[in-house]
Formats: C-alpha cells, structure tokens, sequence
C-alpha cells in the first residue's frame, strides 16, 4: 500500500500535540531497570513527556554494580539549565546523585534556576543510597549535604526502610515503627514523606504518606519471587508523571502504586548467557 506522505505531513503539523512534562535528575543505569532509563519508561507509560539531566553512568547488570563514572558539575548544571529555560516543566524528580559536588550543585540548579522560574514545580526526592544489590551508590560525604540542603526543598521524600533506617539511625521492622520514623522524618526535613514498607515481608506491600497531620496508607499484594532493580525509581517517577499531570500528591501516590504493582507484576524475565536468571520491570503497562 501506498502512503501519501504529504497528505499525512500536513494534517500531522496542523495538529500540534502536546503533553505534561516531567523533569528526572537521575543515574545512567546500563540495565535500563532503573535511574533515567526506568524514569523515562514511566513517563511515557504515563503520557508525560520525559527530560534528563544525566548526573553519572553505572556500568551494572540488576544484580551487580560494576562501575561509576560521575559527570562534572558543569555538565550537570548545564542541563537543568537549558531544559528549566525552555521547557514549561511541570514537576522533577530527583534519582542517583552519586557525589557530594553533584548534590551541592543540583540543589543549587534548583533554587537559582527550576525555582526562580517556578517556585511552585513539585519536586520528588528519591534519597538513592543503595542499589537493590547492596551496593553503596551514594559517596558517604554526600549523604549529609543530602540532609541539610536537599531534602528540605522536596515535596516529596520517599524513603524505603532501609534508607529511612539510615536516616533516623534505627531500623524499621513493623508498620508502628513505620509510623513513628515518618513522622520523625517529616519533622526533621519539614517535607511530606511516603515510607515504603515494600521491604516488611508480608503478603501486602504496605506505604504510608505523611503529609501535614495526616498519613494515608497505600496497600497492594507483595509480588514474590521477582528481582526488584528499579522499583524505587518506577515509583518516584510514576509519582512525578502524576504531579505533571496535576494530581494531587495523595492521587498520584494512589496511582503510582498501582503502575509499579503492575510493573512488577508482569515483569520480563530472561536467562543470562552464564545460566543466571535476568528480572526485569515491565514498564510497559
Ligand atoms: O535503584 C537505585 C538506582 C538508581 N539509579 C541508578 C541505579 C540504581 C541502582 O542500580 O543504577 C542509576
């Protein structure tokens, strides 16, 4: 069959499309499961058209992280930048920030240029500290620059347990302690908080968000058995689209919830070429 490509051509630039936007200020990572690659899959699932601005690269395979390479200051900056200038932004998230430079630069790219140009652009704070592999993803100096200049800009921090543990130096092991480290979350960083129980074996994945003077729990069946590279970013990611789109912070929490269920749910599974097993997030749903 013949097209008539002209005639497509035309009707296409007479109809301009458009969409909400979402910024991810995030990690490379090269098995696509997670950082950008994952945020950008979310997005598009979602109807949000995605930008990056690259803050490293790692080299990993979903169980193993092999190498990281940062990428300057300046290179970081330059790309918060250019996009927060032209772009009309609706919501950013943030993901892997690696060094205590990039951390101090991304909070500043977001009081002198995101927010100067928009002072109400939502912004969710993923506090990467740890791959799912247990590899530290985070230089320990970068954690407190983190804490005191970072966290405190969010509209949103989204902890797991793990990283909540490490925030209020204890650990987390049921849904009441769970309440009390979000609310000593919220009032150490001033921020509303979405705890992610995911990490409590149960049958059901419990959050809890806190915001003001309320928590609103967000349930859904544990998937067992599958490798979860990625589900932090899917979440945080799926999240923001929902800000972009004009959510409500307790609706697009609602909604992500059930894209990262499904995601995990349906997820891809492949056998590697040493025998190993490969899981993988299905973004696509
Ligand atoms: O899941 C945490 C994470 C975030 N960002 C990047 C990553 C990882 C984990 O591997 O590679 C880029």
């Amino acid at each position: 069959m013949k097209l008539n490509v002209q005639r497509l051509t035309s009707s296409a630039q007479r109809r301009t499309r458009t969409a909400p936007i979402a910024l991810t200020i995030a990690g490379s990572d090269s098995s696509a499961g997670a950082g950008i690659q994952a945020d950008l899959k979310t997005f598009s699932a979602l109807g949000v058209y995605g930008l990056t601005a690259v803050t490293c690269v790692v080299a990993e395979t979903p169980g193993k992280v092999s190498r990281i390479e940062p990428l300057s200051g300046e290179i970081v900056r330059e790309q918060i930048a250019v996009l927060a200038r032209n772009f009309p932004i609706g919501a950013a998230k943030t993901g892997l920030l690696y060094s205590a430079e990039i951390v101090e630069t991304v909070t500043r790219a977001i009081i002198d240029v995101l927010r100067k140009i928009d002072n109400c652009i939502p912004l969710v704070i993923d506090p990467v500290t740890v791959a799912t592999s247990g590899d530290l993803v985070l230089c320990p100096d970068a954690i407190a620059l983190c804490e005191s200049q970072l966290f405190p800009l969010a509209t949103l921090l989204t902890p797991n347990l793990d990283e909540a543990g490490k925030l209020i130096g204890e650990s987390i092991h049921d849904l009441e302690a769970m309440r009390k480290a979000g609310k000593k979350l919220q009032n150490k960083y001033r921020v509303s908080i979405l705890l992610k129980g995911g990490h409590l074996a149960g049958d059901d994945a419990v959050d809890l968000l806190f915001t003001d003077d309320k928590i609103a729990e967000f349930s859904a069946p544990f998937v067992h058995g599958v490798a979860t590279h990625g589900t932090g970013c899917t979440y945080s990611a799926a999240i923001t689209a929902g800000l972009a789109s004009g959510l409500s912070l307790e609706d697009a929490v609602g909604h992500a919830k059930k894209f990262v269920t499904r995601s995990i749910a349906q997820h891809f599974g492949w056998t590697s070429s040493s025998g190993s097993h490969l899981d993988a997030l299905n973004h696509s749903v």
